[in-house]
């Protein structure tokens, strides 16, 4: 099973920011920024490129609700999805990274 998974199923704990029936968010285990949430669905889905679109109506949604309880919709945040090899991804396990708190800086050199 992967390592979200079982974060899902509470067989490795978190720091849980937000969860519904749906979805979680929790903090990574190694922050880049001073708040780096990840939000996964608690589906399995490999990566954003594999999830049926209705999925992600129910993960914005939530996505927006996690941005308000870290309170960085007025100050601005990063949202970045990894995918596959070349993109960096290392769980597969679709999750975005929520980073800010902060100025994060470019993305683009
Ligand atoms: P990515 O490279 O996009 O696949 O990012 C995976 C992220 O997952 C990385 O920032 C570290 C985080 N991570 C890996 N294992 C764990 C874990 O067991 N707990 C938590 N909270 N985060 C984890």
């Amino acid at each position: 099973m992967c390592i979200f998974c079982k974060i899902v199923k509470g067989e490795i704990p978190n720091q849980t920011i937000l969860e519904d029936e749906n979805f979680l968010a929790f903090n990574d285990i190694n922050p880049t920024r001073k708040i780096h949430v990840l939000i996964i669905p608690k589906e399995h889905y490999d990566s954003f490129d594999v999830i049926p679109p209705k999925i992600m109506s129910g993960m914005t949604e939530f996505i927006q609700k996690v941005a308000s309880k870290l309170n960085v919709r007025e100050s601005g945040y990063r949202l970045i999805t990894n995918i596959g090899n070349d993109g960096g991804q290392e769980v597969h396990h679709l999750h975005f990274h929520l980073i800010g708190g902060e100025p994060v800086g470019r993305l683009v050199r």
